[in-house]
């Protein structure tokens, strides 16, 4: 049977340190799909589709990973994709609250889908999607931080 684990996130934009969970994360499943998760509640900057169109450039280089949205709990997204897993990343002592929290929460709802930590390359240990915004927003350098089509999309939206 296939392994396949799911990467969720909200990837408002993807950036490099994403990008390494997702690749080494494909190099252990035989699947992985990165999820955007459609959230009205929280302000972002790429609509979900123009996220996902990012995402799917950024790693049209790796063949087993697949993108797109979901809607809901991130379990019930697994379940649909058949997945076992679930793929996070782990930057800093300060993830870990949040992430055990979640972690906790999703066992008590599915506990046949378990969660994998991936840390982060030390390179990316400061690396977030706010930070890049922020960052993009004063016309500072983004090159080191994100893919080229990435990079380009956050000029335009910051212009106009
Ligand atoms: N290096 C390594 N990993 C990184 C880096 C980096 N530089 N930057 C980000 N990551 C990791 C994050 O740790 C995360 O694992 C992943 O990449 C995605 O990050 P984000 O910030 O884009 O996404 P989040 O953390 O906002 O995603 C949150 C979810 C969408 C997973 C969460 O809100 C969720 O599960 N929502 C659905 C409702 C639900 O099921 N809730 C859980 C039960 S309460």
């Amino acid at each position: 049977v296939k392994k396949i684990a799911i990467c969720p996130g909200s990837f408002d934009p993807i950036t490099y340190g994403h990008l390494d969970i997702i690749q080494r994360g494909a190099k252990v499943f035989d699947e992985v799909y990165v999820g955007v998760l459609h959230n009205s509640a929280k302000k972002s900057l790429f609509t979900v589709e123009e996220r996902v169109n990012l995402i799917e450039e950024a790693t049209a280089h790796i063949p087993n990973v697949k993108v797109d949205s979901f809607q809901g709990l991130t379990v019930d997204y697994a379940k649909s994709k058949n997945a076992c897993a679930m793929i996070r990343g782990l930057r800093a002592v300060t993830d870990f609250e949040y992430e055990m929290q979640i972690t906790s929460m999703n066992r008590v709802l599915d506990e046949g889908i378990e969660t994998f930590f991936i840390m982060t390359n030390n390179q990316y240990s400061f690396l977030s999607s706010s930070i890049v915004k922020e960052v993009a927003k004063y016309n500072g350098n983004i090159s080191e931080l994100v893919p080229e089509p990435v990079q380009k999309a956050i000029v335009r939206k910051m212009q106009g």
